[in-house]
């Protein structure tokens, strides 16, 4: 008889259909309406993807991949698979409620970003520990897997195709640009990770994929006061480019998973005008998604975090 464990996959989630933007964006900004030219803004943005972002079935097939993955992989336990989302419905604490309510104990969380931060995986788990509290669940977190083999492997694979089908001379001026949505500077006072881990994910990558020429930069950041973490990957691409004498851009935004506003729009739209403007040649390789490789990857981070006790 195999054991019951919960499976909580925690995402960002995106909004299911226009209404749901401006509620969406208000949760993004704790609680604080956007201006209607905010909102605008925002809601172009998901227009010039089409409408809306492919995230939501993404992270919905990336957990059912997981959780198929993870019960064949061993025999031991019965995984059974909730998704939580940090900014729609259904939020983290829906995804525990139901947990409780299916009568699950044991739990492992994962949440699909590769790097700790306390804005950003702190915040997922706090909400999914003190939920699993008022129900006796016992939850068990990975923490961060920016450096988890496969992971590596996987775009060290992706980037290592598009430099093959470079010309030689696109080839010897290019640039891979390793980035991670931004964060406001001040993390940075208690110590953060962050950055370190987005740096030895770039330099697990670049070595693996035998890049000698890599930078890192930062994307996506907020429309707030604070200082953010930088540089920012537009502004990169200039400085590079004028400084450098680089000619072809391949970005890798490591810190994403998946196929979504952030790389469709701030990477696809925003990077590949600069790159268009500058004459450089724009490359940006697929996203994780469910690629076989990544999924297992996952399963196995999950597998180790079950293993170890506390
Ligand atoms: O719908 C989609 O396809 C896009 C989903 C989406 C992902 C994502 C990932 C991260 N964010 C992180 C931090 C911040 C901080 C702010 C912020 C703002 C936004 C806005 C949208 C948005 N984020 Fe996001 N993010 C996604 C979507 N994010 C929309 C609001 C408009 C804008 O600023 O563009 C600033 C909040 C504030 O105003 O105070 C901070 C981090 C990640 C990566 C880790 C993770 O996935 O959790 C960190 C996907």
């Amino acid at each position: 008889e195999k054991k019951k464990i919960g499976l909580l996959v925690m995402a960002y989630g995106t909004p299911y259909k226009e209404e749901d933007i401006e509620p969406y964006y208000t949760h993004i900004r704790h609680g604080r309406k956007p201006s209607d030219e905010q909102l605008q803004d925002l809601k172009d943005r998901y227009k010039a993807i089409g409408g809306t972002s492919p995230l939501a079935k993404i992270t919905e097939e990336q957990t059912k991949a997981l959780e198929a993955k993870l019960n064949e992989i061993q025999d031991e336990y019965e995984f059974k698979a909730y998704i939580g989302l940090k900014h729609i419905s259904p939020f983290i604490e829906d995804a525990v409620a139901e947990m409780g309510k299916d009568g699950i104990k044991e739990a492992v969380s994962i949440v699909l970003a590769p790097h700790y931060s306390t804005f950003s995986v702190k915040s997922y788990n706090t909400r999914a520990h003190e939920e699993a509290a008022k129900y006796g669940i016992e939850i068990k977190s990975v923490e961060s897997w920016y450096d988890a083999p496969g992971f590596i492997q996987y775009w060290a694979d992706r980037i290592q195709e598009v430099y093959a089908k470079m010309s030689d001379v696109e080839r010897e001026k290019a640039v891979l640009v390793v980035s991670a949505h931004s964060l406001p500077e001040k993390i940075l006072q208690n110590g953060d990770p962050y950055p370190d881990q987005l740096a030895e994910t770039a330099k697990l990558i670049s070595d693996k994929a035998g890049i000698t020429n890599y930078e890192l930069g930062w994307q996506s950041e907020g429309n707030t006061p604070d200082p953010w973490l930088g540089p920012d990957v537009q502004d990169l691409t200039r400085s590079l480019y004028e400084e450098k004498g680089y000619r072809t851009f391949v970005y890798t935004p490591v810190g994403f998973i998946a196929d979504h506003l952030e790389v469709l729009y701030d990477n696809d739209y925003e990077c590949k005008v600069v790159c268009d403007e500058l004459g450089a040649s724009y490359y940006r390789p697929p996203m994780p998604n469910t690629h076989p490789l990544f999924i297992e990857t996952l399963a196995k981070v999950v597998q180790n975090r079950v293993k170890r006790d506390a």
